[in-house]
């Protein structure tokens, strides 16, 4: 494994090749860095954390019908995912004012929007990720007409579920970034796939009771808390690691001994969706 070589190392992931032809292994790193850059510092665990978050919250997405580029938990660490061809803008959904919108306009933090709002912005880190607009997007040819419709209707889509799943554990979905790709059917045809991740790193997460921010926020802003914070988030989607538990190929929890174990159907819940895709908990 540690021979591997990387194809691509960003800021807070490496990517490497995967075992078929299509696929590479996306691996989280602690590294955190804020401000397109600027700052920068290591969270522990965080890369654990998010690898586990984004995979449960891409599961369920995919039982909704959007099709993500998850294909299978590695380790504790990786994901095995789709390749695509990353389409370089970062697609912002915002339900309540924060961060940039909140600066950009002057207004204060906190105040729900009437309706979801969706920004754009440009995946360039020597920009500085510059927002967007849609016919900036089509004249540049980042995204053809039918690309950028598909992407809004997902993005909504994303929100609408999201933001239900989270109120579920008592967590306020405030804002997010996705990023989407194109891949190649079988006949050659291309369409567009949710990529990337979904974790605390790129969704603003309030505590519903106390305000409290259960995201990258803290580590914007020296808040402390960070690994916490992150903690909470898996948590209460009863996905929480265990870091001192082994984990096979599959992303289920090795077997010990050489019988299966008995399903009993006494299964535990967790606080949301199924348990069997809970193997840390
Ligand atoms: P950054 O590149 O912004 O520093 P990361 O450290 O998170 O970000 O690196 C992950 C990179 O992998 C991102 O540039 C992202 O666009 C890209 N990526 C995510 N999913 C896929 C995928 N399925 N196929 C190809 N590239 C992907
Ligand atoms: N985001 C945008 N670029 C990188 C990230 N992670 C996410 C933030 C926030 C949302 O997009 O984490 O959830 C809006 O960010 P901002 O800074 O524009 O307010
Ligand atoms: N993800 C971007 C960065 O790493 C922006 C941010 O999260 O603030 O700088």
């Amino acid at each position: 494994m540690s021979k591997r070589t990387p194809l691509y190392e960003g800021k807070a992931k490496v990517l490497y090749e995967g075992p078929e032809p299509g696929t590479l292994i996306q691996h989280f790193k602690d590294d955190a860095t804020a401000f397109n850059n600027q700052k920068r510092g290591t969270v522990i665990g965080k890369g654990i954390l998010n690898n586990r978050i984004s995979e449960y919250l891409m599961l369920r997405l995919e039982e909704m019908g959007i099709e993500t580029h998850f294909i299978k938990a590695l380790n504790m660490r990786e994901q095995l995912v789709k390749a695509v061809d990353i389409i370089p803008v970062e697609v912002v959904v915002r339900n309540v004012t924060a961060g940039s919108l909140a600066k950009r306009f002057g207004v204060e933090e906190g105040m729900a929007l009437p309706r979801p709002l969706i920004e754009f912005y440009l995946k360039s880190d020597e920009l500085g990720d510059p927002m967007v607009s849609e016919e900036h997007i089509m004249m540049f040819g980042w995204a053809d007409p039918l690309e950028l419709e598909e992407m809004k209707v997902q993005a909504i889509r994303v929100n609408d579920f999201l933001s239900g799943l989270f109120l579920g554990v008592g967590i306020k979905l405030v804002d997010f970034k996705l990023e989407f790709g194109r891949i190649f059917d079988e006949d050659g045809n291309v369409y567009i796939i949710l990529a990337d991740e979904i974790s605390p790193d790129n969704c603003r997460l309030w505590d519903i009771q106390t305000g409290n921010k259960m995201d990258k926020d803290r580590f914007r802003h020296d808040m402390g808390g960070v690994e916490e914070a992150y903690q909470e988030v898996a948590k209460r989607l009863g996905v929480l690691v265990d870091p001192n538990k082994p984990v096979s190929g599959d992303g289920k929890p090795k077997k010990v001994g050489k019988k299966a174990p008995v399903k009993t159907g006494k299964t535990i819940k967790s606080p949301v969706g199924d348990a069997s895709n809970n193997n840390d908990i």
